[in-house]
């Protein structure tokens, strides 16, 4: 049985070296020396050409090397095999750790303070107590219900959107659209950790910022196509919203000249939230595989009519 992988953004080799003492017996091809396309069985992916996967007639499972699985789901010739996307202690641990710094960045007040140390500035700021900070969280998936723990464990008031009803100890969650109007009233921090799909693509808009308290702060670690961007400037430039942090973009890598780099409330980082290191998460991929080839059900796959 051979494993197809493709990624220009992933490295090759260190997948290869953390599959081989996991799965001695597969052999893994690299994009595009593929071979054969009829030997390949496993395809191990980020945003392959579209219609590569088409190309290989006896693919059985596509492995995602990312959480999200929209851009896979976009081509319409995505083999109608099981879709397993990425789920793994190592991508969950970052994604919480960066929600947590990006809550106290703005929480325990960083940037005025690095601010005053380049003006050589002594000036206590007095931050508001984490119990007395109210975060939203819109997702309450792997990801979302994550960083909700992180943050409750900091003593954060966190409260939580999912799509379907979602009990979670210590955190008040709602859901359906009434939910989202309530949680976003008292979102001091409003993050987003959502799929991208038709029913949330540009949910991050104008008409969800004015339900923000005034002062508020949107977080986005989930997709570029959450966020309409001229809606999120506008809330920024009239002072409604305090600032943004964003990792995800609807262009990435994001354009030069782009307002978003220049703009003093918004914070980037290149889409690093939650990173898929192979030695975090080569488990994941060959316990699908061991599955796969037992006949045992596979876990983390994706409903493609829900769109994730
Ligand atoms: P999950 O599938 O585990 O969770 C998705 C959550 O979103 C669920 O709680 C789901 O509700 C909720 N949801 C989906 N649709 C709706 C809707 N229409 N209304 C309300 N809630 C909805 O995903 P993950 O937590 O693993 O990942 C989330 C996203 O994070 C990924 O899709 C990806 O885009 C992004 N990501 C970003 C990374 C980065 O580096 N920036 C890294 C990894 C992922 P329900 O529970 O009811 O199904
Ligand atoms: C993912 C991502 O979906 O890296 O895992 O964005």
């Amino acid at each position: 049985m051979t494993l197809l992988f493709c990624s220009a953004h992933d490295d090759a080799g260190a997948w290869k070296a953390e599959l081989k003492p996991r799965l001695p017996d597969l052999e893994v091809r690299v994009w595009p020396d593929v071979g054969d396309p009829a030997d390949i069985t496993y395809a191990l992916v980020w945003k392959p050409p579209a219609g590569m996967l088409a190309g290989l007639p006896n693919l059985k499972v596509v492995l995602s090397l990312g959480a999200g699985v929209e851009p896979l789901l976009l081509d319409p010739t995505l083999p109608d095999v099981p879709l397993v996307r990425m789920v793994s202690p190592g991508l969950t641990d970052d994604m919480a750790g960066w929600v947590v710094m990006q809550v106290l960045r703005w929480q325990r007040k960083l940037d005025a303070f690095a601010e005053q140390q380049r003006a050589g500035v002594w000036k206590q700021l007095v931050h508001r107590p984490a119990a007395e900070v109210r975060v939203g969280i819109l997702g309450l998936g792997v990801l979302g219900e994550a960083a909700a723990r992180a943050l409750k464990q900091l003593a954060f008031d966190v409260a939580g959107w999912s799509r379907t009803a979602k009990p979670l100890d210590g955190v008040e969650t709602v859901h359906g659209e009434d939910g989202l109007v309530a949680l976003a009233a008292r979102s001091d921090l409003l993050v987003c950790l959502l799929p991208l799909t038709d029913a949330t693509r540009g949910i991050l808009d104008r008409k969800l910022f004015a339900t923000l308290p005034p002062g508020a702060v949107v977080i986005n670690a989930a997709r570029g196509g959450h966020l309409v961007e001229a809606d999120l400037l506008a809330a920024l430039d009239s002072g409604h919203l305090a600032g943004a942090s964003l990792d995800v973009f609807a262009e990435e890598p994001l354009p030069p000249g782009h307002p978003f780099w220049s703009h003093p409330k918004i914070h980037v980082t290149p889409h690093v939230a939650g990173i898929t290191h192979p030695s975090q998460t080569a488990d994941h991929v060959a316990e699908s595989i061991r599955r796969h080839r037992a006949g045992r059900p596979l876990t983390n796959v994706v409903d493609r009519t829900r769109g994730y």
